[in-house]
Parts: C-alpha cells; structure tokens; sequence
C-alpha cells in the first residue's frame, strides 16, 4: 500500500500566511470535497504534519524556477512545494491529475482518493502556453470563455489569445466608439446574431483567468481584418463610406485608412481602453493578411501603432508579417504561415520567396530583441481537420490529427531561430466553421494536450508511443466534465471503468 490516502479528515495546510498560497488550498479542498463526506479543512501550518497535505510557497526556494514545483508524498503527509504562487498552483494541478477522475464531479459517490508514494519536479520549458479563441467570427458568452480558462488550467497553460475584432464582428465595448458594438458586434459569420463583452465583462474574464494563472492577450486586428470598425464608422473609411456588416469567411479585402489621423486618435482610444483593464503585458495588434496596402504604408502603420502600445505600458504582439517593421525590444512575432517546412519538405516557388522575406524581417527582429511565439498552422492550428471526415474545421494548412500536432520538435523545424528567442507556442482555434462551444471543444480536444506537453515538456522527455498512451487516460477525464472531444485513432482511449 505504497500511497497516500485523502479523506474529509485530511487537513490542507498552507505556509506562511500568503493569501495566494489559502486560495489555492480552498481550490484543492473544494476538488477533493466532491468525492469526500464533507470539505477537507484549511488552516496555516508553517511545517507539514502527519496525515496532512502541506502546500508551501517560499520564495527563497532559488532551486525551483518561476513556474515550477516540487511534490513529495510519502504514506503519511504529501507536500508541495514552490517558490512562487504560480508554481504551487501548477503542482496542485498535478496532484488533481494524480487523482481519479471522478474527483472531478460535484455528484460523485465517496471513494477512495489514493495518491502514489513518490518525488515529482517539474518545470515548463517555455513561458507562453497559450490558446488562441475566435470568439470575432462566432461569438462566444462570457461562461464559455471562463470553461476554456479552466480547460488551460487543467493542461498548466498559461496564456489565452483572445481575437476580439476581425471583419465579422468587434466584440469588446470602447465607451467611446459605442458603435463598434452597438453596430458592429450585431452579427457573426452566417448572418446569425453576434454579441460582445462589455468593458465590465471583459474586466471579469480577466480576473478569473487571473485566478488561474491565465494571462489574457486581447487582439484588436488591424489594420486588415477591420470590415466590423469601418461598418460601424463611416469616418473611419478613406472614402467616408461605411460598408455592409459581413458575414461570410473571406479574408484580405479591409483595411483601415493609414493615411488620416483619425485612424490613430480610434486607435489610442481602443489600445488605452483595452490595455487599462488587462493585468497581462500583451497587446496582440494582428496585422495579418493585409492586402489593399503598400509594403511601405504597412510597415509604417504597424511602427505607430508600436508606440501606441509602448505608450500604453504593453508589449506589442502580432501576426508574423509584422516582423517587416522595426520591431522593439520585447515585441513579439507569431509565427502562423506553414512557411518553415520540416527536412526533406518541397516547397514551391510561392511560398520559398514569401519565406524569404520573412527570414530576413525575423533575423532582424531577434537582433533587436523581439520574441517568437510558435503556431504554425500546420501543427498548432485546431481550426484545421482531423481528417478528411471531420465536418467541422477547415483544411488549407492540412490535415491536423493529435499525432501531428505532438509528433515533431520545435528545434528541428526552427532551428534558425535560437531557443533563447522563442518565447513559446500557441494553438490558435479559428472560428469560421465553429459556432457553439461544443465546437470549439470538439476541435480543442484532444489536441490540446499535445499542445501543452510541447509547450510544458524538453524534447528527451517527450515520445509519441508515451504520450499516447497517457493521452488515452484522459478521456474519462473529458467525459466526467462533460467535454466533448474526438477520439483519434491510434490512442488507446479509456473506456469509462476507471473513473
Ligand atoms: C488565417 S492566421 C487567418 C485567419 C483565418 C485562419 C483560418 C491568420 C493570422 N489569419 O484570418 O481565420 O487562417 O484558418
């Protein structure tokens, strides 16, 4: 009987007083109460005691990094250990991973909880773990965001993209620009009712993802992908002409007017609003697939709206064509275009000129210490198909089953860019085909996954014939919090008899 055994009369103790440190033990109290007669007991314990789960967050822990912790768990006490709040969070994560699945329903039915005898420590291997929902070109309401924060929690991610505008729909209230939503939140791609998130709302999905150690990173896309902004003011148009609302799935044909001023006072208003109520450093601009501007007049917007960002106390982050610009230190490039085939891959003409230019603007800005975050759509992007069955999701970057997205290493394929500069990866999770959470879930799942143990795990400790059979584990997991997801073939997915 080489485990630890919780019941209701374990007692959660926390170190030193720190707020940080109880609310994390509250979450742990309340997971383990859903199976358990009554809520486990909170209290302050400086040193761990028999029969007790000691939780400790001790900065002067200089052996454990930012984000990392340190479990132990012997037949008589478990601890954890971490220098920061963020660290001791993550390894509560694990201990719930260590746990039935069951644990994980409010209704279950008292049974045993059992954690193994044994030493864990652990430590991410990039910052930015990060998702990315569309919630512009089908909306999603506040709760279903706040699902996904905890769907991140679950995997130890860190970072979720919120894509707030594009030509379908502007999704976050800017009191002084009332008509962005007013007008241009009304619809989605379809046709069918939109919606967006007040000033207010927005404010709460911050703090919860706050709560979860989740770092919100709203995207304004400019200047292409603005057909919503330019619908809702005529003044916003080169021409003084507003356009219809927009809802089908086109892209490249909008931009702003880069040449009148007004653009930038709409520009301030929109970053300052938007930045004021962010806790997290980021703001994303998009910049993507911009076609109706020069070389020039793009690479001189996308510098303005860089200081407006400066100014505004964040760093800029933006699709990969940003990196033509003069990028500041700490700006960040993410790479989406499938532009870096792996070894062996052939590459057309097209697409070895447009590689070209964007080695040359990424050297460039590594040089003037820019970051990369990693999506390439040919891996990272949960919008593409499983497989040629799959109904929902689209398909030009290829087919996406869990396998690819987790079967490949990023220094083999981005071995140019040092590791030191890539800050992370991102999964982003587009919306044209995906209209209600079950949707989004359904292409996240089991993906996901994957995409968390490459941002999480270094390269020797990751193999697909492990992370499968792992992977496989997870489904009563899903099942339990009622998470739809596809059941890829090649995993040995559970069957419901360990739950
Ligand atoms: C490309 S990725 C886009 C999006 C589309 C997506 C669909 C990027 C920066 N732009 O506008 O939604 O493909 O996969």
């Amino acid at each position: 009987m080489d485990h630890f055994e919780l019941t209701e009369d374990t007692p959660i103790e926390v170190a030193g007083g720190s707020p940080e440190g109880r609310r994390i033990a509250v979450w742990l109290a309340a997971l383990i109460g859903n199976t358990v007669e009554t809520t486990p007991a909170v209290r302050e314990a400086d040193e761990g005691s028999e029969g007790a789960v000691h939780l400790d967050i001790d900065p002067a822990s200089t052996d454990l990094g930012a984000e990392a912790y340190e479990i132990d768990v012997s037949r008589s006490a478990v601890s954890v250990r971490a220098a920061t709040a963020t660290g001791l969070f993550y390894g509560v994560q694990t201990l719930r991973h260590l746990l039935p699945p069951s644990v994980e329903y409010t209704a279950a039915y008292p049974r045993p909880l059992r954690l193994p005898v044994g030493t864990i420590r652990d430590a991410p291997r990039f910052p930015w773990r990060g998702l990315m929902l569309d919630v512009s070109r089908h909306f999603l309401p506040v709760d279903d965001v706040k699902r996904f924060i905890d769907h991140l929690a679950l995997y130890k991610m860190n970072r979720l993209h919120l894509h707030l505008s594009d030509d379908q729909g502007w999704r976050i209230e800017i009191p002084e620009w009332p008509n962005l939503t007013e007008h241009g939140g009304r619809t989605e791609v379809g046709g069918h009712p939109g919606g967006y998130y007040t000033t207010a709302e927005y404010a709460e999905l911050v703090a919860y993802a706050d709560s979860r150690f989740v770092t919100i990173v709203p995207e304004i896309d400019v200047p292409g992908h603005t057909n919503a902004a330019l619908a809702s003011y005529p003044e916003l148009n080169c021409d003084g002409v507003a356009p219809d609302l927009f809802t089908g799935t086109a892209v490249g044909f909008s931009s702003l007017c880069t040449a009148n001023e007004l653009t930038y006072r709409f520009l301030d208003d929109v970053i300052r609003v938007i930045s004021g109520l962010t806790s997290g450093p980021y703001f994303h601009v998009g910049g993507d697939e911009v076609e109706t501007l020069s070389e020039a007049e793009y690479t001189a917007f996308v510098e303005r709206v860089q200081d407006i960002v400066t100014r505004y106390g964040k760093r800029m982050v933006g699709w990969d064509e940003i990196a033509t610009a003069d990028l500041r230190s700490g700006s960040i490039v993410q790479l989406w275009r499938p532009l870096w085939p792996g070894p062996g891959a052939e590459v057309s003409e097209g697409r070895a000129a447009a590689a070209e230019v964007l080695r040359e603007g990424l050297a460039r800005a590594l040089e003037a210490g820019a970051g990369v975050v990693l999506s390439p759509a040919d891996r990272l992007y949960l919008d593409m198909k499983y497989d040629t069955a799959t109904v929902l999701g689209l398909s030009w970057a290829g087919l996406v089953d869990v396998r690819t997205a987790y079967d490949w290493e990023v220094a083999d394929v981005f071995g140019s860019i040092p590791e030191s500069s890539i800050v992370g990866v991102e999964a982003p999770i587009w919306s044209e085909t995906l209209g209600v959470l079950s949707d989004f879930e359904y292409m996240a799942f089991p993906r996901i996954a994957a995409v968390a143990e490459l941002g999480w795990s270094a390269p020797e400790r990751r193999s697909w014939g492990d992370f499968r059979s792992r992977l496989g584990a997870q489904a009563d997991r899903w099942d339990v919090l009622g998470i739809r997801f596809r059941r890829s073939p090649g995993v040995p997915w559970s069957n419901g008899l360990h739950r």
